[in-house]
């Protein structure tokens, strides 16, 4: 028998195991005619915690085991950290699948950021017609029914991949109207394949563990960190206008040091989740400050830990007005007005990306 959560099959021996559930909770659920869900779906269903040493890191090799199932594929894609999940090494195993992307969590983006305009804007990055390209939000419900009809007409099996924490479970929970699937706040929910056929359809969707990363900004915090760190409500704008120069600090991994290069001012947005500190200071702050800040008024990290665990590097970038600076994991700065001199000091293993805007230079003036 396989846990109704995450489909692993169940077993009674190894309570340190994927799979385990006791004699009696097994016995009492089935009695009861409630859903037989492991130890481990259990807790993260109920009490939202993940039990210690049961993480099992998915790989690119995975996937392509899973791109076995089935010729059209559902991309997952989280839009509020869309370089950090729509991956070219992801994308490069999709070559000779019918590729259909959703782009997941649009309740996290600015009001100002319209359907339509993110729809061509991605669909411009991933060169895929805009008709392939469906912004959805599985929490506010948004999207969900046009997808259906969508999915409906273009084919009878789906394999839903993506990396982490994006979605691919809620989503299927989402079209089936159902939360028998374990969702949760911590990256590697899904150990094993599952699959659901939609309501009164003949479409089946198979979900898939989701590949873990390296390079996102998320990567170098714990499991408890990264739950605490995911964004629920729509990440938080920030506007820095300013002459000369500015350093502004994004948590405890990012300093951006900016220059000016026009006449008279630079501005330029920051966009990232709520529970991330955003502080503007002098540009004189030295290593010494930034030590003592981290992990205090720089979070994340939120619990405690010391700057020299990481190895960092410092990058220059040029940006003209509309273009972003994508923090992989992490979110965004756009350039309202400029051209700006921005030199990024970060972890040596966060990607960072110059992408046309997804918010167009006129959008916020302040
Ligand atoms: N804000 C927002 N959060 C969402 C949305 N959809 C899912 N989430 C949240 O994202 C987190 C991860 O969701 P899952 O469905 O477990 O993600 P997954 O891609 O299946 O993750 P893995 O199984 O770890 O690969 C959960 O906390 C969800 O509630 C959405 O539309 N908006
Ligand atoms: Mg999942």
């Amino acid at each position: 028998m396989k846990c109704s959560g995450c489909g692993v099959e169940l077993q009674q021996e190894n309570p340190a195991g994927l799979g385990y559930i006791s004699e009696s909770v097994m016995e009492s659920r089935l009695l009861s005619g409630k859903e037989i869900l492991c130890r481990r779906c259990f807790l993260m269903k109920h009490y939202g915690s993940l039990p210690e040493g049961n993480m099992v890191a998915h790989s690119l090799d995975n996937m392509k085991e899973y791109l076995r199932i089935a010729r059209d594929v559902i991309y997952v894609i989280d839009i509020s950290d869309f370089d950090g999940t729509f991956r070219r090494d992801i994308a490069a195993l999709l070559k000779d699948h019918s590729v259909h992307y959703i782009l997941n969590k649009i309740d996290l983006l600015p009001r100002e950021v319209k359907v339509n305009e993110m729809r061509d804007w991605a669909s411009g990055i991933l060169k895929a017609p805009v008709s392939r390209v469906r912004p959805v939000s599985v929490l506010k419900q948004y999207g969900l029914k046009s997808l259906f009809a969508y999915l409906k007409s273009s084919a009878g099996e789906y394999v839903s991949v993506g990396v982490t924490n994006v979605g691919k479970s809620s989503l299927l929970n989402g079209l089936t109207h159902s939360e028998e699937i374990t969702v949760s706040r911590f990256p590697g929910t899904t150990v094993e394949v599952t699959s659901r056929t939609l309501n009164n359809s003949s479409v089946t969707i198979y979900d898939t563990p989701g590949i873990f990363t390296e390079d996102r900004l998320t990567d170098l915090l714990s499991v408890e960190d990264q739950s605490i760190f995911l964004p629920r409500k729509k990440l938080v704008r920030s506007t820095f206008q300013f002459h000369e120069t500015r350093t502004v600090f994004l948590s405890g991994f990012v300093r951006i040091d900016a220059k000016n290069e026009n006449d008279p001012v630079g501005i330029f947005h920051t966009f990232v989740p709520e529970s991330v500190s955003v502080h503007e200071t002098s540009s004189n702050t030295g290593a010494e400050e930034w030590d003592r800040w981290f992990g205090g008024i720089l979070k994340p990290p939120f619990s405690s830990s010391a700057r020299s665990e990481y190895k960092w590097k410092s990058e220059k970038f040029r940006l003209r007005t509309g273009q972003e600076l994508h923090i992989c994991g992490l979110g965004w700065i756009n350039v309202a007005k400029g051209p700006v001199t921005l030199v990024l000091t970060t972890p040596e293993s966060v990607t960072l990306k110059v992408r046309k805007g997804l918010v167009g230079p006129k959008k916020f003036k302040k």
